[in-house]
């Protein structure tokens, strides 16, 4: 059985557990990070850490680990378990409290890192392209919840998914509220129109690791890159469109509510960058 890092301790799987008094599962008060190891390598480590650390500074949580302690936490918990190609999850809780929601009750936080194996996420639509669809539910306004915070309250991209697979789609494509495109239900989005790569600003949409790769990679081949507003008509005139993840990496999209993007294939550039970031996943990052 696989173990977790648990508050300082390696224990079983079912017995990393925290109470019901605790605040993330209360009222989602917390944080954490999606990231990912390939061939004995952790992609990008230094930045899933601080965008953690800024993630709780956001929420007025203080992580009772310094940021280098943190990172040697990850990677023992990759070396307890043998895993060289992973996904891994650290969880930053508020901590146990009573029912009320403030958070000068809950003194100390719960710190959680699950790893498990992981593969490609999508299978066989890496190649075909995956369905996306518009969803009516908008991403949280940056007034009220940033999503730049990656908080324990996902109902937000949950209810994007939801809408999704109600309407068949793979992914949810999430505009904001004043009907920008803003990001994926657990991704970034980029679009491709005359050989120009763009993407939405981060005001509204997580800052992506992987988008962040995305650009490095567009602007290394060359590519202009544009961070800007999108709206429905720049989806829907697209020549390629793609979104990017930890979890996703980058997926191509070949159709939008129903409609081809493009020839409805994968595009070339697309092929492209998916292309260099395989190559980059297995190149980089700090080892196990
Ligand atoms: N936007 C949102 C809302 C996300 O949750 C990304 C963009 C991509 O960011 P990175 O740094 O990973 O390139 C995410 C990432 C899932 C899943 O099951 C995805 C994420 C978190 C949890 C689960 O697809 N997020």
């Amino acid at each position: 059985m696989l173990k977790v890092y648990a508050n300082g301790d390696f224990v079983p799987q079912d017995q990393a557990v925290t109470s019901i008094y605790d605040h993330g599962f209360l009222y989602g008060d917390g944080v954490f990070e999606g990231i990912r190891a390939y061939n004995g390598r952790v992609f990008r480590l230094d930045e899933h850490i601080d965008r953690l650390y800024d993630s709780a500074m956001a929420i007025m949580l203080d992580i009772p680990l310094s940021k280098d302690e943190m990172k040697q936490a990850i990677l023992e918990t990759l070396r307890v378990n043998d895993l060289v190609d992973a996904y891994i999850r650290p969880i930053v809780s508020r901590g146990i409290g009573d029912l009320g929601l403030d958070p000068r009750k809950c003194p100390v936080p719960n710190l959680f890192i699950i790893c498990q194996p992981w593969g490609a996420m999508y299978g066989d639509l890496y190649e075909k392209g995956l369905s996306a669809v518009t969803v009516t539910v908008r991403r949280n306004a940056p007034e009220s919840l940033s999503p730049n915070i990656k908080s324990m309250n996902y109902l937000n991209n949950i209810l994007a998914k939801i809408e999704a697979n109600q309407k068949g789609g793979d992914e949810a494509i999430i505009l904001d509220v004043r009907g920008n495109i803003s990001e994926g239900s657990g991704d970034n989005i980029f679009i491709i129109k005359n050989g120009t790569i763009s993407t939405p600003q981060v005001m509204n949409n997580l800052r992506g690791i992987t988008r962040a790769a995305a650009i490095d990679i567009a602007q290394d081949l060359g590519y202009p890159l544009l961070e800007t507003d999108l709206g429905l008509f720049d989806l829907y005139t697209a020549d390629e469109v793609f979104v990017t993840g930890t979890a996703a990496e980058i997926a191509p999209i070949a159709t939008v509510d129903g409609r081809p993007v493009g020839d409805g294939s994968v595009g070339t550039i697309t092929k492209e960058l998916m292309h260099r970031f395989g190559e980059m996943t297995q190149a980089e990052g700090t080892p196990i």
